[in-house]
């Protein structure tokens, strides 16, 4: 089998669930922040976060991502103690109220993820890709499977004119480095993210989504962040609430090229695209989605 075609059967089982890559699992965003880009705000609240999660999962999420930190260019750290104490009770919570669908944790903060385990979460989205060396521990210890994405600098400078002299060898280099060291540390449930908007100019990411097979070879399930995102705006002149269109296009390109997970704010949609791209890309239509992840 090519490497690129290992990626699609693999599977990463942990705590009871199975991710499958066989179809594309679709992330549901849950941000609980006072400043995200797209819905700022709007989820900050604990029960409003986790009756947004309740929609998501509604909606066809298979796994759903809940982050306690903005990661908007420019935007200020938060401390451990903030993070904490947005995402633990969304996720003690949602761990309890919808217990089928896998919680992935976004943050890179080492302690942050520990709490988030103990309390149920299931794996790790990681925008540091994983450079905290207690992160890779305790992915190694715990097991659970870990996002690592590619960012060039921090959310503080990364968009500070960004420039590579190939962005795909680039991110391809550090993904390579990366599953070296983490495979010696023993993190072995590697999924990758070329990190789109991080670090890159709108042009960047369109190189990066045009030669995404080349990521896809290295036989990781891959996971593409393209919603709502400014690289969108910047193709069709739209502002970030009418982006979404842009969005399910990008989305099904990046499916068709070997993305295995996609990261969105509308997972009705979300899941449109990737059966509908799953549904070409096999050649036929999906035996249920539903039962693929689950106790
Ligand atoms: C991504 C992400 C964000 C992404 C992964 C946004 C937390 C910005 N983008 N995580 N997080 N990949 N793995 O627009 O592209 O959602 S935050």
């Amino acid at each position: 089998m090519s490497k690129a075609g290992r990626s699609a059967s693999v599977q990463y089982s942990h705590k009871g669930f199975r991710i499958s890559f066989a179809r594309t699992q679709v992330m549901g965003i849950v941000n609980v922040t006072p400043d995200s880009f797209s819905d700022g705000g709007k989820y900050h609240d604990p029960a409003q976060a986790l009756a947004h999660a309740r929609r998501l999962a509604q909606q066809g999420a298979d796994i759903i991502d809940i982050g306690g930190e903005s990661s908007r260019p420019g935007a200020a750290p938060t401390s451990v103690e903030e993070e904490l104490a947005r995402v633990i009770p969304v996720v003690r919570a949602l761990a309890k109220s919808i217990s089928h669908i896998p919680i992935s944790i976004d943050t890179y903060k080492p302690e942050v993820a520990a709490a988030a385990l103990a309390e149920g979460a299931v794996m790790i989205n990681d925008i540091s890709g994983l450079r905290n060396p207690a992160m890779a521990s305790l992915a190694a210890k715990t097991k659970a499977p870990v996002v690592v994405m590619h960012m060039k600098g921090t959310p503080q400078n990364m968009q500070r004119n960004p420039t590579y002299k190939d962005v795909v060898a680039e991110v391809k280099e550090f993904f390579l480095e990366r599953i070296k060291t983490l495979g010696r540390m023993g993190v072995k449930k590697i999924i990758l993210d070329p990190g789109i908007g991080f670090g890159k100019t709108a042009n960047h990411n369109l190189m990066l989504l045009n030669r995404l097979e080349e990521i896809a070879a290295l036989g990781y399930p891959l996971l593409v962040g393209l919603s709502r995102k400014s690289f969108i705006g910047k193709a069709l002149g739209a502002d970030t609430e009418d982006r979404e269109t842009g969005g399910v296009a990008a989305n099904a390109i990046a499916i068709a090229k070997g993305a295995r997970i996609i990261r969105v704010h509308d997972a009705g949609l979300g899941r449109q695209t990737a059966i509908m791209a799953d549904c070409i890309r096999l050649g036929k239509k999906p035996v249920d989605r539903r039962g693929q992840t689950g106790p």
